[in-house]
């Protein structure tokens, strides 16, 4: 503990007390002490144990604040600051790292503006309803803005894929009404899928990069201008996170757009095929390396297809450039055509407000309909989960008897539009065993086995409760199987070698869970289960009606563990589906 750490955690201290309006004498007191301790040139521990000075001799300190620094030497602790940090709700820790806001405008844009979080004080700056407050103006709004920006960047996490989606998104619409703008396309980690993104790539074409570029800064999400050249441009846009624009000539925009695609195993893999060819290949262009007396030809690179047709391979979809053996694929002509959206018919994962979903029964079936689905399963909960609110055998039976009565309606309409399975999602118990009894699993027409307790458990136990449900006759498939939450929680720990070889045995299915944080199975566990022959499902394990729309961030990760639509169980017509399940077990 150096004087300033000391120093710091008296400061600390202060704010947190200012923040609850304590005594201002108090505050005064450990706000000088703090400035004694930093301004000290001896260390505190050696004034502990000089036989010359002592702590209590230090200006604005007296026996209370020396007992302080005395326990911070011994344990690195201040306990008065501990027990004020469990007390503080956590987003004033965030608020405080924002150069500019003290103690008193945090309290203001929590207590009175109710901020929760750095999301939420950066919609109410855009909002306009900072600038309003008392002490604030929109001057300290836009310095707020800027600085949030950077306190962002310092902590960043990756973006979820579908976060970066979705900004790229708002960006493309701003950018379409650039003139003299020819096209616009997004690369890197978004473009191959990636589950998660660290800064989004944009190329342009157009003959005149500074208008583009101009166009890029104006933005109105852009809070940052990092970094402006010629023809590159990096801004921060929402939650901090950076953009990276380049505009291209049309001459070069296929050499462009594969170079800063990546990754960049598969690029250094590409280049080398270049080499070898007698080519070199880099994000302006293909030129030829052989000097001949009269030619120094360069090959055409305006799309992918002139790069890769270079290197004598077929165009790669960007989903599989990632240096695992797709280069080698593509040679032999053996590229798998890729699951689309458009091959699914059937979502198996959903829930209801009889557990913790947002919308009814009927109002799930209504979204399906709209989506175009031929059936889905509805899932809900099953008794363990008591946070849910979770179905016992009478509630689950009773919720079956309203999706008959729903299916024969849907029939009475004529050309029935959707059929809905009768489906439970049974928790694997901490002690092994499912959570309803075999007599109600068996009359189930869909059974999603998850385990959502015990996540703790050590590797030998958590595999041997997957092991059972997927032995176990009843269960059609294995959701979420490894329970990683992106950038929140990690997978258990379990031997998904085991579980894919047990699967494959039994004609028990694996999920990719198409929830934006869980995506799992993950690609390469998708891309192993489909070599082991298991039949992957993909399910949306919707909480509402927009939930529905998660299943292209799933058919996304199929895409990137290689599978073909005959790798996954709902691309199947309903009765093909009805006629795999029978022939298991
Ligand atoms: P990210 O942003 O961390 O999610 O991942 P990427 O793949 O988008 O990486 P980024 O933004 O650093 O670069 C975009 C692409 O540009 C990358 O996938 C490949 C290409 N690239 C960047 N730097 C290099 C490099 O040093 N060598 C090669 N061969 N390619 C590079
Ligand atoms: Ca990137
Ligand atoms: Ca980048
Ligand atoms: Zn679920």
């Amino acid at each position: 503990m150096t004087n300033a750490d000391v120093a710091a955690l008296f400061e600390h201290l202060a704010d947190l007390l200012e923040y609850e309006g304590e005594n201002q004498f108090r505050i005064r007191a450990y706000r000088s002490a703090a400035r004694t301790i930093a301004a000290e040139t001896e260390s505190l521990a050696a004034i502990r144990h000089s036989t010359t000075r002592s702590l209590a001799d230090l200006e604005g300190i007296g026996r209370d604040l020396a007992g302080k620094i005395e326990t911070i030497l011994e344990s690195g602790r201040l306990p008065a600051l501990d027990e004020l940090s469990a007390r503080v709700p956590a987003v004033v820790f965030d608020l405080f790292r924002i150069p500019g806001l003290g103690p008193k405008k945090v309290r203001q844009l929590v207590q009175s503006l109710g901020i929760d979080s750095l999301d939420g004080l950066e919609a109410a700056c855009r909002a306009g309803l900072v600038r309003g407050m008392r002490g604030f103006g929109e001057k300290t709004e836009a310095s707020i803005l800027k600085n949030l920006a950077f306190v962002r960047s310092t902590v960043q996490e990756r973006l979820l894929w579908e976060e970066a989606d979705a900004i790229l998104a708002r960006l493309l619409v701003w950018m379409e009404s650039c003139p003299g703008l020819d096209r616009i396309e997004g690369a890197g980690s978004w473009r191959r899928g990636c589950e998660t993104v660290g800064d989004i790539d944009v190329l342009a074409i157009s003959l005149s990069p500074a208008t583009v570029m101009d166009h890029f800064h104006h933005w109105q999400e852009t809070s940052e201008v990092i970094a402006a050249g010629d023809t590159k441009s990096s801004i921060r846009g929402p939650g901090g996170v950076q953009i990276d624009l380049r505009v291209i000539p049309p001459a070069s925009f296929g050499a462009a757009w594969q170079y800063f695609t990546g990754s960049k195993e598969h690029n250094i893999r590409v280049r080398s095929r270049a080499r070898e060819r007698g080519l070199s290949l880099n994000e302006y262009g293909i030129h030829s390396l052989v000097v001949t007396p009269d030619v120094f030809p360069t090959l055409p690179a305006a799309t992918e297809e002139d790069v890769y047709s270079a290197v004598g391979l077929p165009w790669i979809p960007p989903e599989l450039r990632e240096g695992r053996g797709e280069i080698h694929l593509a040679a032999e002509g053996l590229l798998p055509a890729l699951i689309t959206v458009a091959d699914i018919r059937g979502d198996l994962h959903m829930h209801t407000t009889d557990t913790d979903g947002e919308d009814t029964l009927a109002e799930m079936v209504r979204g399906a309909i709209e989506r175009g689905l031929e059936y889905i399963a509805i899932t809900d909960h099953s008794q363990r989960v008591t946070m849910a609110h979770g179905l016992d055998e009478t509630r689950l039976r009773r919720q079956w008897e309203r999706i008959d009565l729903l299916n024969e309606a849907l029939a009475a309409d004529g050309a029935s539009p959707i059929v809905v399975l009768k489906g439970i999602e049974v928790d694997m118990l901490e002690k092994g065993g499912l959570d309803l009894p075999d007599r109600v699993l068996e009359d189930a027409e869909w059974v999603v086995a998850s385990l959502h307790y015990g996540q703790g458990q050590p590797r030998a136990q958590i595999t041997s409760r997957i092991l059972e449900a997927v032995e176990h006759p009843a269960v059609s498939v294995i959701g979420h199987p490894t329970g990683r939450l992106i950038n929140r929680r990690p997978a258990y720990d379990v031997d998904m070698e085991a579980v894919v070889e047990a699967a494959a045995r039994t004609g028990t299915f694996l999920e990719i869970n198409a929830t934006p944080r869980r995506l799992d199975l993950n690609d390469l566990h998708a891309a192993a289960a489909q070599r082991a022959g298991v039949a992957i499902v993909i399910s949306t394990d919707a909480h509402s009606i927009r939930g529905l729309g998660a299943m292209g961030c799933g058919v996304l990760q199929a895409r990137r563990a290689g599978l073909q639509a005959a790798d996954v169980v709902n691309t199947l017509p309903l009765a093909a589906l009805r006629s795999l399940l029978r022939s298991r077990h």
